[in-house]
């Protein structure tokens, strides 16, 4: 039985919906090549700042045996790096920019010369960055995310995606989805990043496994795959008009599978990608696509959304 992992959204075309989340593989030009020509179904670049960032001090990121954490502090090459980028690039496949203004100005300021240079990219405003010292993550201030969002949609016409945080309770999800569901060119919702000031340790040297912030960083991998379904699922049910990227512990066929059957129309690779580079999107394919030969399946569409529970 044939199985067809392609799918179209937004009027973009991928050829299988796993890509690479931001922050990972996407830096510079070489690594955003990689994934350009690896089986990856899209390109994400790092989220970027009006101006380049080294970062927070090293080491700022430490894979374990279940996942990883990181405290990475927005290292970029500035926006216009990635615009550069943008301009020149092929768009054999989609093109996503991640954009994390260290303030709305800034924001409002790239998204403005996005819209300028009429490229077939699309935004990806990362609202949930958990490494800025002294910084809260937006996301987890509703009504100043309500703020930026309207003030996003007043400069920026086109359609656009957000990067949130994970959330842990249902009146959140409620209100978060109630207040995204007022925004009709926001259009895309990626869930999640990384679960935010996480704290792991070295047990025989009884020291934190990063220098930043004390050690506290974000978690990725298997530490936060539950979390991260449960907000792909919540979202997608509470946002049946937007679309849901999935991204958080997906490391085989399982996890993507998982991340589709609660609602994501695409996923991202974080964790695993950092560790085992961009042969993952090919390996993760060919599993994802033997599991839905033995379940039956042959396109994401029979499966996508259609979780079942007990009640
Ligand atoms: O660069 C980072 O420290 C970072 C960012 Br901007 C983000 O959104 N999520 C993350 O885990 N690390």
């Amino acid at each position: 039985m044939a199985v067809d992992l392609s799918l179209q959204w937004l009027g973009l075309s991928m050829a299988s919906p796993l890509y690479n989340a931001s922050g990972v593989m996407c830096r510079t030009r070489d690594e955003l090549d990689a994934v350009a020509g690896s089986a990856a179904g899209a390109v994400m670049t790092k989220s970027c700042t009006l101006v380049a960032r080294e970062g927070n001090p090293e080491p700022r990121y430490r894979a374990t045996a279940l996942g990883s954490i990181n405290s990475m502090g927005l290292p970029n090459e500035g926006y216009q790096y990635y615009f550069d980028y943008a301009q020149a690039f092929d768009y054999r496949k989609p093109l996503f920019v991640s954009i994390a203004g260290m303030t709305l100005e800034d924001n409002l300021y790239m998204l403005a010369a996005l819209r300028d240079l009429r490229l077939p990219c699309l935004p990806e405003v990362n609202l949930s960055c958990p490494n800025l010292p002294g910084k809260p993550q937006l996301a987890y201030d509703f009504a100043a995310t309500a703020e930026a969002l309207a003030a996003f949609c007043q400069v920026y016409p086109g359609p656009f995606g957000v990067k949130l945080p994970p959330y842990f309770d249902p009146v959140h999800f409620a209100q978060m989805a109630a207040l995204l569901n007022r925004f009709d060119s926001l259009r895309f919702v990626t869930c999640i990043n990384s679960v935010g000031n996480g704290l792991l340790i070295d047990l025989e040297s009884e020291t934190t496994l990063i220098k930043p912030k004390g050690g506290l960083g974000g978690l990725g991998g298997d530490y936060v795959l539950p979390t991260a379904l449960a907000n792909v699922r919540e979202f997608a049910r509470l946002m049946p008009e937007k679309h849901v990227i999935g991204c958080g512990g997906i490391k085989s066929g399982a996890e993507a599978f998982m991340h589709i059957l609660c609602g994501a129309t695409a996923v991202q690779l974080g964790t695993c990608l950092q560790e085992e580079g961009v042969a993952a999107f090919a390996r993760i394919e060919r599993e994802l696509a033997d599991l839905m030969a033995a379940k039956g399946y042959t396109t994401l569409a029979d499966f996508r959304g259609r979780l079942k529970t007990f009640d």
